[in-house]
């Protein structure tokens, strides 16, 4: 599924991220930076372990933000950097949770547009281990790329979702229909 909008599009794919051809690919960090479990393990794996000395050398990163590094082996795909964006832990939902989300969203992008990237991946941050609700966290995430797309001009960005699981297809899907 697919939106294109004035300064862009927004793509819904279900796939693994490390598969596929962007200019950026986003990982679902923590503030360490010091690789984990979900879609982090996998990008790790794929990058190789250069990927981890980069984090180390970079020491950590605030929640609601993110940081770039090299890609390293997914430049193999064409990959030219790896966005280490760290979404909220979900507690309850009154710790600025939703904020803290889009502002790990935004702050990837605002990256991306930086480095003139074309393209950029995301996974859905926040809501496997941290527990994010995935109905809560589908259209925040959605909101937060259709207003950067419309309120920060440049050169057109093609935004894709790359969602593990048939369920969160769905709820994207869904808030993407709605949006
Ligand atoms: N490609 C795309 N999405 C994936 C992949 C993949 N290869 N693997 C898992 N997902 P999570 P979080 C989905 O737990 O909640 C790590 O240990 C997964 O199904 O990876 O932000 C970090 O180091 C889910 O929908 O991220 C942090 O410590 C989504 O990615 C912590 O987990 C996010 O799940 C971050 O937790």
């Amino acid at each position: 599924m697919e939106k294109r909008l004035a300064d862009g599009s927004i793509e819904l794919i279900q796939a693994d991220i490390t598969g596929l051809q962007v200019d950026a690919i986003v990982t679902a960090a923590n503030s360490g930076l010091r690789g984990g479990g979900g879609v982090d393990g996998a990008v790790h794996r794929a990058a190789g372990p250069r990927l981890l000395e980069a984090c180390r050398s970079i020491g950590g990163c605030q929640t609601g933000s993110a940081v770039a590094t090299d890609a390293f082996n997914l430049g193999q795909n064409g990959v030219k950097y790896v966005l280490h964006a760290v979404g909220p832990v979900w507690r309850g939902g009154t710790q600025s949770e939703p904020n803290l989300l889009r502002n790990a969203y935004a702050t990837s992008l605002k990256i991306a547009r930086e480095k003139k990237c074309s393209s950029i991946a995301f996974p859905s941050i926040s809501t496997g281990v941290y527990g994010f609700p995935i109905d809560k966290a589908a259209p925040l995430a959605l909101l937060t790329c259709k207003e950067f797309l419309e309120s920060e001009p440049g050169d057109l960005l093609r935004i894709v979702f790359a969602l593990f699981d048939q369920a969160t297809l769905e709820t994207f899907e869904s808030a993407l229909n709605n949006l």
